[in-house]
C-alpha cells in the first residue's frame, strides 16, 4: 500500500466519519443543522437568478440532488486534501477541517428556526474528523517509516487498512442513522399517518365527464401525489406535526390571530380543484400539476383578524423561514385562496407542505402556494418582500396564460394517415375560452377543449389531424383565455414574472 494513496483515503475515511456524526447529531438537534445541508442552503439562499433559472431548465425538480451531489463532491475533493496535507505533517489539513465545520456550524446557527444546538452537529463532526485524522496520519506515517517489506511493515500496512475500513463504515452507519433518527423523532411522519382528513363541509362536486380527452400520452386531469411537480428552497424538508402546528396572523389588523390546528380542521372546510403553476416553468415545461385540495378558506381569517385600510399585501412565512408576498385583494376577492391540508384525498405530503400549506387560484406559486405555513403577517408591498423579489423576481406574479402541446412530443415519427394532436391550456382564475393549432404557415384551427372543471383548473383539448404529407412539419398552439385574451406570441424567459411563447414542437410524419 502506498502512502500516496493512503493519504487521500485517509483524508476522506475522516470526512464520511465527521459528515455521519454530525448527521446523528442534527437527527437528534434538527435535520436542516447537518453541515452539508447548512451550507448548502446558503448557496440556494443566494443563487443569482440565472443560476436558479438555469439550474432548473436543465435539472428540473432534480435540482436539489443536483447541488447536494456537487456539494458532497467538494466535501470529499476537500476532505482528500486534508489527508494529503496531515500525512505530511502539515498543520494545515487540520486547519482545514476546523475552518470547514466552523463555517458550517454559522450557517447553520444563522438559520431562521436556529437555536443554539444548531452548531453543534458541524463542530463536533469537525472535532472528530480532526481526531480520526490525527490517528490515521499517525499509522500511516509509521507505515511509511517500517521498511516496507519486512513483517512489520506488512502488518502496519494491513492495520492501517483495517482502520480506515473500520471508521468508513461507522461513518455511513452513522449517516444512515442520523437520516433516520431525524424522521423519526420529530415524529412529521407517524403525525401525519395517525391523520384522518376531516370531511369538508363544501365538498368539490365529483369531476365532470370529459375533462379528460382520452388521448394515449395525455396525464390525468387530476396528478397523483407521487407525480405532482415540487419546487423549494429546502434542502431538508421542514417536519413538522399537525400536533405542534400553529398559525399566527399578525401586522396590520385589529387583533391577533392564533389558529391550532384543531381550531382549523374545526373550520368550514371546502374542497377545490387548482391547477399550481411555478414561474420557472419554461414555455412547454412540465412544472405544473392540478389537486383537489381541502383546506380552510383565508378570508373569513383575515376578517377575525380585521385587516387595516392600508394594507395591500400578505405575507406569508414557513417554518424554515421561506416567504411569499400575496397581494391583499386576492385573498379576499372571492377567489377560493386556502389553507390547504388535504391533496387528492391524503394529508399533504411532506415535501408538498405538511401539514398546512397556502395555494391561492391565479398566481404563480412563489408569490402564493407557502407550504409548512405558520405565519401570516399583513403588510404591504412598500414595507415587505417576499423570498424571490430581491432575488430578480417580480414582487407580484399572476399566471400568464399559457398552453403546451404534450402529444406527440417534440421530434417524435407519427403515422401520416391518422394521428391526433393533444396538450393542455391554463390561464388560472380566467379559465380557457379556446385553443388553436398551427401547422407550419397554416391556417390556425381550433382544437376541441375538454369539459372545463373549474376556471381555476388547466384545460385538455385536441384535434385530430389527418392526411399530412409525409415529411417534417412545425406545430404550435395557442390559447385564449375566458376573458378573450389571446396569449401572447412574445418570447421571454422566466424570470421576472413567467415565460410567455407559443410552444411549438417538430413532428416528422411518416
Ligand atoms: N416553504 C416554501 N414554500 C414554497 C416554496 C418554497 O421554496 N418554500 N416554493 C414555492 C414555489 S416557487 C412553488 S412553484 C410551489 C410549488 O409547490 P409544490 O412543490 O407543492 O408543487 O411552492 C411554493 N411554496
Ligand atoms: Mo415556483
Amino acid at each position: 500500500m502506498r502512502t500516496r494513496l493512503l493519504a487521500p483515503c485517509a483524508g476522506l475515511v475522516s470526512g464520511v466519519f465527521a459528515l455521519g456524526l454530525a448527521e446523528v447529531i442534527a437527527g437528534v438537534v434538527s435535520p436542516a443543522s447537518a453541515p452539508v445541508i447548512a451550507l448548502g442552503d446558503v448557496v440556494v439562499a443566494n443563487v443569482p437568478p440565472w443560476l436558479k433559472d438555469f439550474a432548473i431548465s436543465a435539472f428540473g425538480t432534480h435540482d436539489k440532488q443536483v447541488l447536494l451531489g456537487t456539494a458532497y463532491l467538494i466535501a470529499a475533493a476537500l476532505s482528500a486534501l486534508a489527508g494529503v496535507l496531515t500525512v505530511r505533517g502539515r498543520g494545515a489539513g487540520i486547519w482545514l477541517v476546523l475552518g470547514l465545520g466552523t463555517l458550517a456550524a454559522l450557517a447553520a446557527a444563522t438559520r431562521p428556526e436556529a437555536s443554539l444546538l444548531s452548531a453543534l452537529p458541524s463542530l463536533l463532526g469537525a472535532a472528530a474528523g480532526m481526531f480520526v485524522l490525527t490517528h490515521l496520519a499517525r499509522a500511516i506515517r509509521e507505515h511509511a517509516a517500517a521498511a516496507p517489506r519486512t513483517v512489520a511493515g506488512e502488518l502496519a500496512g494491513r492495520r492501517a487498512v483495517l482502520g480506515l475500513g473500520a471508521v468508513l463504515a461507522l461513518g455511513v452507519a452513522a449517516g444512515g442513522l442520523g437520516n433516520w433518527l431525524g424522521a423519526r423523532l420529530r415524529g412529521a411522519q407517524s403525525s401525519r399517518e395517525a391523520l384522518t382528513l376531516p370531511t369538508p363541509a363544501d365538498p368539490a362536486p365529483a369531476l365532470p365527464s370529459g375533462v379528460e380527452v382520452g388521448v394515449d400520452g395525455m396525464e390525468p386531469f387530476l396528478t397523483p401525489n407521487a407525480d405532482f411537480y415540487r419546487i423549494d428552497t429546502a434542502l431538508s424538508v421542514p417536519l413538522l406535526t399537525a400536533e405542534d402546528w400553529s398559525l399566527r396572523i399578525h401586522g396590520l389588523v385589529d387583533r391577533e390571530v392564533t389558529l391550532t390546528w384543531d381550531q382549523l380542521v374545526a373550520g368550514d372546510l371546502v374542497e377545490r380543484d387548482l391547477t399550481l403553476m411555478c414561474v420557472s416553468n419554461e414555455v412547454g415545461g412540465d412544472l405544473t400539476s392540478t389537486a383537489r385540495w381541502i383546506g380552510l378558506p383565508v378570508k373569513p381569517l383575515l376578517e377575525r383578524a380585521g385587516v387595516g385600510a392600508d394594507a395591500d399585501m400578505v405575507l406569508s412565512k414557513s417554518s424554515d423561514g421561506w416567504t411569499a408576498s400575496t397581494p391583499l385583494e386576492t385573498l379576499t376577492d372571492g377567489r377560493d385562496a386556502i389553507l390547504a391540508i388535504g391533496m387528492n384525498g391524503e394529508p399533504l405530503p411532506l415535501e408538498h407542505g405538511f401539514p398546512v400549506r397556502m395555494v391561492v387560484p391565479g398566481l404563480y406559486g412563489y408569490v402564493s402556494a407557502t407550504k409548512w405555513v405558520v405565519d401570516l403577517e399583513v403588510t404591504r408591498f412598500d414595507r415587505a418582500q417576499g423570498y424571490w423579489t430581491p432575488r430578480g423576481w417580480s414582487e407580484r406574479g399572476p399566471v400568464k396564460t399559457g398552453s403546451r402541446i404534450d402529444v406527440p412530443a417534440n421530434g417524435e415519427t407519427v403515422d401520416g394517415g391518422k394521428t391526433v394532436l393533444a396538450g393542455v391550456a391554463w390561464a388560472e382564475h380566467r379559465g380557457i375560452g379556446k385553443v388553436e393549432v398551427r401547422i407550419g404557415e397554416g391556417a390556425w384551427q381550433e382544437a376541441t377543449l375538454g369539459t372545463e372543471d373549474t376556471v381555476d383548473t388547466w384545460r385538455q383539448w385536441y384535434l385530430p389531424w389527418s392526411g399530412a404529407p409525409a415529411g417534417r412539419h412545425t406545430v404550435q398552439v395557442r390559447a385564449t383565455d375566458g376573458d378573450g385574451a389571446v396569449q401572447t406570441a412574445d418570447v421571454a424567459p422566466p424570470a421576472p414574472d413567467g415565460a410567455t411563447g407559443w410552444h411549438t414542437i417538430q413532428v416528422t410524419v411518416g
